[in-house]
């Protein structure tokens, strides 16, 4: 399928116009939106910078040198855009909640998360909870990690489709963690309990999900007591999540290597769409990290790149990057331009020398489908069939590796070793 982007009408033009104007008066300004007014193509801010520079002037040459490059990478994302975050806590408990048996040898558990930061200071402890569909047989079952526990994308249908597939299905409340706030920040509960990190919102998320993966997992440390003991194969722990919750799992899965796979859907701006190619009204990063928005997903200072996106010393090729030679496929939809689906293109053709430079060319994947701004069963679909064919040796049928958009992506590096 080939697509052009955006074709606009003398009506669209003045609805747009119309709309970006009264962004401009309210402060909620979009540059991008402004300036690409008629424009059938995306409005690139700058080039994509090269991921296999080091900090010191030279370039990657060889596996280890790229492992150098991937801290320095996590040090940039974290200290730039997203804020640190704590290692895993001293302790975790899980308690049961209840055990619902869903018919058909399935079965649903709520648990509780007591996380535990420290074994000195064990009162000190905050929770969230997790949702564990279990289906039919036995282990150890292929998973998948949702963050949030939300009614989005049809979860009653979602939870059959990954069932009927033989999945753990585990999804978590993020915002337990800490609040989804818009417009204002509150200091959540897991950044009351570290006070010393600059997390926004979106890194509490994700350390959320590395939770549950250690709940999954069996980690040694972690207490089930007589709560469920998941029985996980971590050959495929996929982590998911839609929009907010996809930036949240793109980042999961980057820093987390026992995530075998990421799926980022509909993730957009601060995840795994760009900064730097931004499609006709598409959110920008002014637009995120505003005050009177989503600032307090990211780092505190991360909004002193507002219309300042040319000096970003990288843009979001560099966290999909980070899960190479894992594997990641973005599920979009060509309707959700707020979520810049040509902007997630053109980091997917940024990010792919990665990839090709670890002999996993094919665990790229890409995705469109028609539509807006949801997470259907047919993009878990796509999950289940990408996950079956490059995590269990299973060959299904799909379009795995789609290019809709016809502008050339600004790439001008190559893999190292290559010309
Ligand atoms: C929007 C936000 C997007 C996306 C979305 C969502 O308002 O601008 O970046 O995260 O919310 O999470 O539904």
């Amino acid at each position: 399928m080939v697509r052009k982007t955006r074709a606009t009408t003398p009506r669209g033009r003045q609805i747009r116009d119309a709309v970006a104007v009264a962004c401009m008066i309210t402060g909620l300004a979009f540059p991008a939106l402004y300036f690409t007014f008629g424009n059938d193509l995306p409005l690139v801010l700058n080039a994509f910078r090269d991921p296999f520079m080091l900090d010191n002037g030279t370039r990657v040459s060889n596996v280890p040198e790229w492992e150098t490059r991937r801290a320095e990478i996590k040090e940039l994302l974290l200290g730039t855009e997203y804020g640190h975050m704590p290692g895993r806590p001293d302790a975790m408990n899980a308690t049961a909640v209840s055990i619902m048996d869903l018919g058909n040898g399935r079965t649903l558990h709520v648990v509780t998360l007591i996380i535990i930061p420290s074994n000195a200071t064990p009162a000190a402890s905050f929770s969230f909870t997790a949702t564990i569909f279990v289906p039919n047989g036995t282990g150890p079952f292929p998973a998948v990690v949702k963050v949030g526990l939300d009614s989005q994308g049809s979860q009653a249908a979602v939870n059959q489709t990954i069932m009927d597939h033989g999945y753990l299905f585990a999804c978590y409340k993020n915002t337990e963690l800490d609040q989804d706030t818009e417009g204002y920040d509150e200091v959540g509960p897991a950044q009351a309990a570290y006070p010393g990190y600059d997390w926004g919102s979106v890194a509490v998320w994700a350390w959320g999900a590395m939770r549950v993966a250690d709940y999954l997992l069996g980690e040694p440390w972690v207490n089930t007591g007589s709560a469920f003991k998941p029985d996980v194969d971590p050959r495929v722990v996929v982590v998911t999540g839609h929009s907010r919750r996809g930036k949240t799992a793109l980042l999961a899965a980057a820093l987390d290597e026992r995530f075998t796979m990421a799926v980022p859907n509909g993730s957009g701006t601060g995840g795994a769409s760009s900064f730097l190619v931004q499609g006709p009204g598409a959110e920008t990063l002014a637009s995120i990290t505003s005050p009177y928005l989503f600032k307090s997903w990211f780092k505190d200072d991360f909004g002193r790149f507002a219309w300042n996106e040319a000096q970003l010393p990288f843009d979001q090729h560099f966290l999909r990057a980070l899960v190479a030679p894992r594997v990641v496929i973005s599920t979009d939809a060509l309707g959700d331009i707020w979520s810049n689906p040509a902007g997630t293109q053109a980091v997917h053709v940024a990010s792919q020398p990665v990839f090709d430079f670890l002999n996993a060319s094919a665990c790229n994947g890409i995705h469109f489908r028609e539509g807006g701004h949801d997470f259907t069963v047919e993009d878990f679909a796509v999950l289940l069939d990408f996950a079956d064919t490059m995590l269990r040796g299973k060959s299904c049928i799909g379009n795995f590796y789609m290019h809709p958009f016809t502008f050339i992506a600004p790439v001008y590096y190559t893999v190292p070793g290559s010309r």
